[in-house]
């Protein structure tokens, strides 16, 4: 039997033995200025998913089918230079803070289970920014900036709820994580508590799109606008998917591809689920959908990022080209591609100008603004990206 051990921030709650204190999709108070801002503007839907390559989403010409990604891009703006760091905790970071990883101290690998580390705590996030701005701010899925310090965990660095994992790569079934012979523990969390009661062996895609159901089930859209950031742990291997959607690709020959493809019909079943609930519930016709991979894909567990050369890990295209795309009723240049250079720091600037929150100088974004004429009311040319961070600043 697995010892009943969660990964752990020192002096923690979340301890040997099960949660008693769990409460399901809590409400926020939010103030009445917050409320009366909220009006009009966006609710903003962010999936990252972990390792899906270049090659691996329908409409670049793979193998796999990908049904609802093909239709919500084609319907919206496909980023066809978009641009990540090679690994996940770099990218991540990137993503919220809107600065590059060397910027943060984030440059070298990922963020180790064992290690003492985690985004640095005076970098502002893309969440807190939405907070401020008077969203109501959700995570689901997996952070892997660290966890060492109660500090650093999501519910500390902008998000009202969250419910995931700390780190990446573990069972998808069991959720449990291993570092290293000996090293294993319960990588899943409610808040800031291991979640020891959602220990029932569901598969993540899966049970990660039910409680985004359930975020958007138990929020008003008419009262508050809301930043739900979904960050799926498909498709990283381990390499694991529910039989029947192993059954379509009988036809590859490759094990790991086979299996891998299996991962991103799941995945494109989730988001498609995700999309009914978003129009069920009444967000659809006020969102923005960003849809983006962390990193390149990893050929030796199944992803392919042809014609791209390289891989996941690596400085090649195949390292940090990723899929993504805009999907919005919102947008205004619907079924288009975007082939400016477009960067996942660019989002911090972007989605907090959609949200009207502020940007302040001392911020030292490296992110910019990006509208190419995307969203009506929002204008302004971009600004001019640096290849380099200019001298003062390194
Ligand atoms: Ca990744």
């Amino acid at each position: 039997p697995r010892p009943r051990v969660a990964f752990c921030f020192p002096a923690g709650p979340c301890a040997m033995g099960p949660s008693t204190t769990r409460t399901r999709f809590p409400s926020v108070a939010v103030p009445p200025e917050h409320v009366r801002r909220a009006a009009g503007r966006p609710h903003i839907v962010f999936i990252l998913v972990d390792d899906q390559g270049f090659r691996d989403v329908g409409y670049h010409g793979s193998e796999i089918k990908t049904p609802t990604l093909d239709r919500l891009a084609a319907q919206g703006v496909k980023l066809e230079n978009y641009y990540v760091q090679p690994l996940c905790s770099p990218s991540r970071s990137q993503l919220m803070t809107g600065r590059y990883q060397i910027h943060t101290g984030l440059q070298h690998s990922i963020i180790r289970a064992t290690q003492p580390n985690c985004l640095p705590l005076e970098n502002v996030t893309l969440p807190q920014k939405l907070q401020q701005a008077g969203y109501s701010t959700h995570m689901v899925g997996k952070w892997h900036l660290g966890f060492y310090k109660r500090g650093c965990l999501p519910t500390q660095r902008g998000f009202d709820t969250f419910f995931g994992s700390l780190l990446g790569s573990g069972d998808y079934y069991s959720h449990y994580k291993c570092e290293g012979p000996g090293m294993c523990g319960y990588d899943l969390y409610e808040g800031e508590e291991a979640a020891w009661e959602q220990d029932r062996g569901m598969y993540s895609t899966v049970m990660f799109t039910r409680k985004a159901v359930g975020i958007l089930a138990n929020h008003d859209p008419r009262r508050q606008p809301l930043f739900l950031y979904l960050a799926y742990q498909a498709v990283h291997s381990p390499l694991q998917a529910p039989a029947r959607y192993l059954e379509r690709y009988k036809a590859i020959p490759n094990p790991h591809r086979r299996k891998y493809a299996a991962m991103v019909s799941c995945l494109d079943e989730a988001v498609h689920n995700l999309t009914l609930a978003l129009k069920r519930y009444g967000y659809y016709d006020n969102t923005v959908i960003v849809y983006s991979s962390d990193n390149g894909g990893q050929p030796l567990a199944g992803g392919s990022n042809w014609p791209l050369r390289g891989s996941k890990a690596t400085y090649w295209e195949g390292g940090i080209r990723a899929v993504g795309f805009v999907h919005s009723p919102l947008l205004v240049n619907k079924g288009t591609k975007c082939r400016s250079l477009v960067h996942i720091t660019d989002w911090f600037p972007t989605l907090v100008t959609l949200g009207e929150g502020t940007i302040d100088e001392d911020l030292n974004l490296d992110g910019h603004f990006f509208h190419m004429h995307l969203f009506p009311g929002i204008h302004g040319n971009a600004t001019p990206r640096a290849v380099l961070p200019s001298p003062k600043r390194l």
